[in-house]
């Protein structure tokens, strides 16, 4: 379970690490201070209805606060940083609250309930003050002139790839909770669930409400599996329950995970020997997230693989290389191995290799990639391995040059079960990588072995 004490004492080095980051960063853009703003709270057109909030990432990295719109951080190296926290008199809503932690006194709170009262709490800006966030109404009367700076923000997205203890220590208790959605949602599934009911099982195994997840859960039975980010729920269950894939994270203090598992009810057919088969795969790319590895490189092993195993199920009739220099892979696997995980699911800078650096496209025919760089310590990423039946892909395929090469009465048979994909969040160490969805399901494993046989 989440421990206050072990957050406590990793925050203030969070702190100290990304004041030092930060000196570097303005400095290196000709900046002194910086003024991040928490984000706006936005209403739909004509209404007074408001959609969810989303903090600017750039605040949440600063501090264990994403709940809380219109406030302002005012960070200066050599200074104690500045919060504007902004706590309106409203008796419609219940205005934000500091919590009661030990991260508060490790800063400057000023209280505000407006911009001029914003204006009046922080340090006045001048032209080497850069400000980080989406326009709000009055955000010029604050007279700040380089707005989200791009050079400044490249900078700044780098040092997000590499994480510090802290933020490991919320990916761990991220990939903690959503496990424990994960274990609910197969629960659901085996009791013959529809996508709703499987849904609800997800956010109450998690303790979250739809509008805290980190990202719009995919829950799909049957042939919905072939949608890559399938959105719909169907309230009623099939008749049939072949396949379920879930993508479904939580979030700890605004870092996420993001975890997909494929279940089958059938055994001993095809479609449970591909499930098993990509279960190894998944488990061979896993080894290789280590330092020094080209994700490009990785992203086309994983095709190989894949194809390999296709062709060794007798649903291709190609050697794997071919495969992939073809296409022929991609119409199973359409999308990326994996991208960077961060305050944003699918996160920043994974194209430069530095800052300064132009950004490194995909290989070509794999747009879909997110993440093009070498992995280093510090960085982590989603491993992410699918194989998929989809009508679109597979109807172009069978009118194009690769038909020959599929066993098309076989792949029919397939299409009821739409799609596997098996999802993981890797830490890279500078040995062996911290699995951390694995280490969840493990640690939740044991918790319940310990409480049926104590
Ligand atoms: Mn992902």
């Amino acid at each position: 379970m989440f421990n206050p004490e072990e957050l406590n004492a990793l925050y203030p080095s969070h702190l100290k690490t990304l004041m030092t980051r930060l000196a570097d960063s303005l400095s290196a853009e000709g900046f002194d201070s910086l003024v991040v703003h928490s984000g706006c709270q936005r209403v739909a057109f004509l209404d007074d209805q408001a959609y969810p909030f989303r903090v600017n990432p750039h605040f949440n990295w600063w501090l264990p606060l994403f709940d809380a719109p219109q406030c302002l951080l005012h960070l200066q190296p050599g200074h104690r940083p500045i919060l504007a926290f902004h706590s309106a008199a409203d008796y419609w809503h219940k205005p934000a609250q500091l919590p009661n932690a030990v991260w508060t006194a490790l800063f400057d709170i000023r209280s505000i309930d407006s911009v001029s009262s914003a204006r009046a709490a922080l340090p006045p800006p001048n032209a080497r003050t850069a400000f980080i966030g989406e326009p709000f109404d009055g955000l010029e009367t604050l007279g700040y002139t380089a707005i989200n700076p791009a050079s400044l923000l490249r900078r700044l997205h780098e040092h997000r790839v590499r994480k510090t203890a802290y933020e490991l220590h919320c990916l761990r208790e991220a990939s903690l909770r959503g496990a424990r959605g994960h274990g609910a949602a197969r629960h659901a599934f085996t009791q013959g669930e529809s996508e709703y009911g499987i849904h609800q099982a997800f956010l109450a195994g998690c303790q979250h409400r739809e509008q805290e997840l980190p990202y719009q859960a995919i829950v799909a039975l049957n042939e919905n599996a072939a949608t890559l980010h399938y959105q719909s729920l169907d309230r009623i269950a099939p008749a049939q329950r072949r396949t379920l894939l879930i993508d479904a994270g939580a979030h700890h203090n605004g870092y996420p995970s993001d975890i997909t598992r494929t279940y089958t009810s059938q055994t001993g057919g095809d479609f449970a020997a591909l499930l098993n088969g990509l279960e190894a795969i998944q488990a061979m790319l896993c080894a290789k997230v280590q330092p020094g590895t080209d994700w490009r490189d990785l992203h086309l092993t994983a095709h190989r693989l894949i194809a390999a195993l296709l062709q060794e199920a007798d649903l291709i009739r190609m050697p794997p290389d071919e495969a992939l220099k073809t296409g022929l892979s991609s119409v199973f696997l359409p999308h990326g191995l994996g991208h960077l995980l961060g305050l944003q699911v699918h996160d920043v800078a994974g194209f430069h290799p530095a800052p300064d650096q132009p950004a490194v496209a995909p290989p070509a025919g794999h747009d879909a990639l997110r993440l093009t760089r070498v992995l280093e310590p510090g960085f982590v990423v989603t491993v992410e391995p699918g194989i998929y039946f989809i009508d679109l892909l597979l109807d172009r395929a069978r009118r194009g040059p690769l038909a020959h090469a599929v066993n098309w009465p076989l792949i029919d048979t397939l299409r009821p079960y739409g799609g596997i994909r098996i999802e993981d969040n890797l830490a890279v160490t500078t040995s062996t990588p911290e699995n951390l969805t694995r280490s969840a399901f493990d640690q939740l494993a044991r918790q319940k072995a310990d409480a049926t046989n104590p």
